[in-house]
């Protein structure tokens, strides 16, 4: 899949999306070993806890807004256990206090790049190493990473209470090794994105604007890709407790950035009728990320919905992808 939202890394022979997929949480695995040795000294997981209690919802896309070929049907029931999720997505600030602690090198470090939308590129021309084919709104860019997230004339400086960007879903699994937590399912990400409301589209109910015509989450405004209005305030990230948080506390489901999910992705997912607590796919290629970002519009990605779901590769970072966790069951 090429996503219009975030490119996959391309692989070694330039072909996006086309790198074999790393064997099974193999990453996660090792950093998980790493967490365990050491033991007591856990890091400092400090975002603000949302309850979400047990309870049965409709998973899946009740309106017909579905992107072909993303899956958001059939409609399934799911049950949930009780569990507590990060109020807001994993900080800069957050981000910071783990790589501090531990040393870890991010893929894109690793890398030598990451993917930068062109509007937000912080760096001298020989650094854009091309743009992705069907995507060319999004560059891949030497030195861009979570600390350099526009590329190496640009810092976090500033964007301390930003959510972490340019973060492989690798990374997402290392910081929740490090804190003793858990990528959400793409069920617990639905669930609790929806705040209580069964089968609405957003976090907050059907309409997009509040009443008075004022935005409700960061997504584009103007002529995609090139004119954005920032009519919601935001061209790329808004700090985490931007707008207002949903039935269960959650700020930002819908909007700011894609959140990586502990699921695989496919599209037939949601086949086979009621679960609970369902782990998803036992294999892919990709893994889902969830809400969309500041760069959905209307004119070509519809996916700043709670039933919106689509993947990238794990080893794939960018702009407007980050993550938030879940405490381990
Ligand atoms: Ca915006
Ligand atoms: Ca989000
Ligand atoms: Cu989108």
């Amino acid at each position: 899949m090429s996503n219009c939202c975030a490119p996959a890394r391309p692989a070694a022979d330039g072909e996006p999306g086309r790198r074999a997929a790393a064997p099974a949480s193999s990453g996660e695995q090792r950093e998980e070993q790493r967490g365990e040795q050491r033991g007591e000294q856990r890091g400092q997981h400090r975002v603000e806890q949302a309850a979400v209690p047990a309870g049965l919802f409709t998973m899946g896309d009740a309106h017909r807004d579905r992107n072909p070929g993303d899956g958001e049907r059939p409609l399934r029931e799911v049950t949930s256990s009780a569990f507590e999720i990060d109020a807001t997505t994993v900080t800069i600030a957050d981000f910071t206090r783990f790589v501090d602690d531990t040393g870890y090198r991010t893929t894109a470090e690793q890398e030598g790049s990451s993917a930068v939308f062109h509007l937000l590129l912080e760096a001298p021309a020989r650094d854009v190493l091309g743009r992705f084919a069907q995507v060319p709104w999004w560059l891949g860019v030497a030195g861009a990473d979570w600390r350099h997230p526009g590329g190496r004339n640009s810092s976090t400086r500033g964007l301390e209470d930003h959510p972490v960007t340019q973060v492989s879903w690798h990374d997402a699994a290392a910081y929740c090794a490090w804190a003793g937590r858990a990528l959400p399912t793409e069920a617990q990400w639905e669930y609790a994105a929806r705040g209580g409301l069964e089968g609405a589209r957003y976090p907050w109910g059907d309409d997009l604007l509040a009443s008075d015509g004022s935005w409700r989450c960061n997504i584009w405004q103007g002529d995609f890709p090139d004119a954005n209005t920032r009519d919601d305030g935001w061209l790329g990230t808004a700090p985490v407790r931007t707008y207002e948080p949903n039935g269960f506390g959650l700020w930002q489901c819908v909007g700011n950035v894609w959140e990586w999910c502990a699921d695989w992705f496919h599209p037939g997912a949601y086949r086979g009728g009621a679960v609970t607590d369902p782990p998803g796919p036992a294999r892919g290629e990709m893994r889902v990320t969830r809400g969309g970002s500041f760069l959905c519009h209307d004119s070509y990605c519809n996916r700043y919905r709670c039933a919106a779901r689509t993947g990238n590769t794990p080893d794939s970072s960018s702009s407007n992808t980050g993550f938030r966790t879940v405490r381990r069951a």
